[in-house]
């Protein structure tokens, strides 16, 4: 089996947090780069897309508040389903308050903090939003990963250029964020956040899809090889895979597509 370091050259070597090394192995392993963004309301059908499609992906993205049956217990069978094809986790909660308000929602009902590997955070309010989060793992004795947005893919956002620049200059004085999410609908935005990101940090990007058609409500989309060539790490695909008539084939075409680019590159 190919290494991971040849796989992903100086990514491979500048990213310092385990989990951005757990990602990246984990990828070469699957020889997959895409995310599974389980956008599905109910435990019984998310445990059921997993056992599709896990063998495909590299990480598990999940709205835990979009769960109309969420239970601690409940969630259990997620958590599990999901380490079995050895998933990491990754909650898309979007934190954007103030440090000490974060580091509380990290527990609370879905307790985030128990399970998760990963989670993302808007820099509107700061950085300290990042030392929140980072106290909430302290307090439970786990480690965990952060992803910034510095970019989204949903038509007439403001994050501005600017607001993504000072969004990188916070992640890189950070040792809690392994990467930023990008613009996956947007080559030219991609190649630009990671010319200013470095290879110190990753960039995982959703708005792809194999089809590019226009999304829903202002999402919109590009071609998963062309984020990974413009320096995407990671494809977030969700309709593209849980909205196909065949789950596991659609996943499976992400991660060719997505690892055939990455080797290109
Ligand atoms: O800018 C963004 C940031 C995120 S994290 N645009 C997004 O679409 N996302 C998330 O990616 C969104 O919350 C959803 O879970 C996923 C895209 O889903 P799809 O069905 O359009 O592939």
């Amino acid at each position: 089996m190919m290494q991971p370091e040849e796989a992903w050259g100086a990514r491979w070597r500048a990213c310092a947090h385990p989990l951005a090394h757990q990602y990246m192995g984990s990828a070469v392993q699957k020889q997959s780069l895409v995310v599974l963004a389980a956008d599905l309301p109910r435990v019984d059908d998310l445990v059921d897309l997993i056992a599709r499609v896990g063998s495909h992906v590299t990480a598990l993205k999940t709205h835990v508040d979009m769960v109309d049956d969420f239970t601690m217990d409940e969630w259990g069978r997620v958590i599990e389903a999901a380490r079995a094809h050895d998933l990491m986790l990754f909650e898309d909660r979007k934190f954007a308050d103030i440090g000490r308000v974060a580091q509380t929602q990290m527990g609370g009902l879905y307790d985030i903090r128990s399970w998760a590997d990963a989670v993302t955070a808007h820099s509107v309010s700061g950085p300290d939003v990042l030392d929140g989060i980072a106290a909430a793992w302290d307090g439970v004795q786990r480690i965990g990963g952060i992803l910034l947005l510095a970019q989204m893919s949903s038509r007439d956002n403001l994050l501005s250029e600017e607001y993504g620049n000072r969004t990188v200059e916070f992640g890189t004085a950070s040792p809690h964020v392994i990467g930023y999410i990008g613009n996956g609908s947007s080559p030219a935005e991609i190649e630009s956040l990671r010319a200013k990101a470095g290879d110190g940090r990753m960039i995982w990007t959703p708005g792809v899809n194999l089809s590019a058609a226009e999304g829903v409500l202002g999402q919109r989309y590009g071609h998963p090889s062309d984020a990974v060539r413009a320096g995407s790490d990671a494809v977030i695909v969700g309709s593209g895979i849980h909205g196909d008539e065949n789950p596991e084939e659609a996943a499976r075409s992400y991660a060719e597509a997505s690892w055939k680019a990455l080797l290109e590159r």
